[in-house]
């Protein structure tokens, strides 16, 4: 059981299929591939779901689906009435995206289930494979909008609350893609998972630095999204003269800035800050702009230092605001606190590693996951495999056969080990 490049002459099992079917999923995009985008509900999503689909249905696997479209894929054990031991991840994707982020999770534990099955293991509890519906924020603005749910972290009305930027909502949406059933539904309880691993490529540069076939996460950083409408006044680009400008693109000039300063500032590599989002209105060349939109980005491994961060953005909001004459909004999309991996799964983790003759080392995660919401309900983990140059999130993204390959061993191996 292990990747494309077994030792020559030993009888192992390749994972060539599954590079075929990464490469089959990356063609279902909304983009030009190689380049993947795939936004939740959107027709490539649909497409994408049902190719993943079909492959766990040719596994033999009972396939659910709850009202939002969290996929359930479950290998029936010999004791159905013990709770299952989960893997997965998702496959929507942000735009100009790669196509190893969450998909490596979702066809990399089919494949250490189908390489079980083909070991003739038995499993004692169920192994159930989970697509999360929407970890990426693209369409509503937050993510993790399917493993909130489970984790009740986001209730039915919140959700219900969330808008595209066509002013669609979660109703609309879900109903295109054929998911119905009532949104309370998805709350999943305490116990429905008896514990949880996902797999996934690291997102940064780590493991592929240092030599290292996996990373075994202890902790998942704490995210932040705070959202910033700022309103000047506009007017004529060439009549409007420079004194007494409201310009709403200068302001959110000196926010973006102040933000980058502040998490440079704090003193601790881990506190990063963004702004991916920056939405000017009425966007002519000619017209001062009147409104800008700013989508922020803020995480640490520390929830206090994060917090810190998001503070001192608000008081630049202030100044900025009063200094310029503009008026300055706040909302807090979300600000969730860290997870702490399982210990004893991470322990599993490395003694498959180990077995394997996989290298392996504790590590945090940087990049968000469903994980950090399955963590309210279930012990969680979660395995990394290196990505080239740490590249996410770019048509670029690449994980090797042989990094795959490794991931899915040491998946597999643990599968087995919390299923027995
Ligand atoms: O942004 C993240 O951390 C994840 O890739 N959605
Ligand atoms: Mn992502
Ligand atoms: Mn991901």
């Amino acid at each position: 059981m292990a990747s494309t490049q077994d030792k020559p002459g030993r009888p192992g099992l390749s994972i060539d299929g599954l590079i075929a079917e990464l490469q089959a999923l990356s063609q279902i995009s909304e983009a030009e591939p190689p380049v993947v985008t795939r936004l939740v509900f959107s027709e490539a999503d649909r497409r994408a779901r049902a190719y993943v689909k079909g492959l766990c249905a040719a596994a033999g696997l009972a396939v659910q689906e709850d009202a939002i479209g969290n996929t359930f894929a479950r290998w029936q054990g010999s004791e159905p009435g013990l709770a299952p031991v989960g893997t997965g991840s998702h496959i929507d994707a942000i735009p100009n995206a790669g196509l190893y982020d969450g998909c490596v999770g979702v066809l990399g534990g089919l494949e250490a289930i189908r390489v079980l099955q083909q070991l003739g293991f038995k499993p004692r509890r169920s192994i159930e494979l989970v697509i999360f519906t929407a970890e990426e924020p693209t369409r509503f603005g937050i993510g993790c909008l399917g493993s909130r749910m489970m984790a009740s972290v986001l209730t039915p009305d919140q959700a219900l609350a969330l808008r595209d930027k066509e002013g669609r909502g979660l109703e609309e949406l879900r109903a295109g893609a054929g998911f119905t059933g009532a949104l309370e539904s998805v709350a999943l309880a305490a116990g429905r998972f008896d514990k949880f691993i996902e797999l996934h490529i690291e997102q940064g540069p780590l493991l592929e630095q240092e030599g290292i076939d996996v990373g075994l996460v202890t902790h998942i950083a704490a995210p932040a999204s705070l959202r910033i409408v700022i309103e000047g006044e506009g007017g004529h680009a060439g009549g409007k003269l420079m004194p007494g400008r409201k310009d709403a693109l200068v302001a959110a000039a000196e926010l973006i800035l102040a933000l980058e300063l502040t998490a440079k500032s704090t003193g601790a590599i881990d506190t990063v800050g963004t702004v991916g989002v920056c939405e000017v209105f009425p966007g002519a060349v000619n017209s001062i702009p009147s409104r800008v939109r700013l989508e922020t980005d803020i995480r640490d491994t520390d929830r206090a230092r994060r917090d810190r961060v998001l503070d001192a953005l608000r008081a630049a909001c202030t100044d900025v605001a009063a200094r310029r004459g503009v008026t300055i909004t706040t909302a807090l999309v979300n600000a969730d606190p860290p997870a702490t991996c399982d210990p004893m799964i991470v322990a599993a983790l490395e003694a498959s590693a180990v077995e394997a003759g996989k290298t392996c080392k504790r590590m945090v995660s940087r990049a968000y996951h469903d994980s950090l919401f399955m963590a309210r309900i279930a012990p969680v983990a979660m395995l990394f495999i290196p990505c080239r140059g740490g590249v996410s999130h770019r048509p670029d993204e690449y994980a090797s056969p042989g990094w795959i390959g490794s991931g899915v061993h040491v998946l597999a191996r643990t599968l087995a080990r919390l299923a027995s």
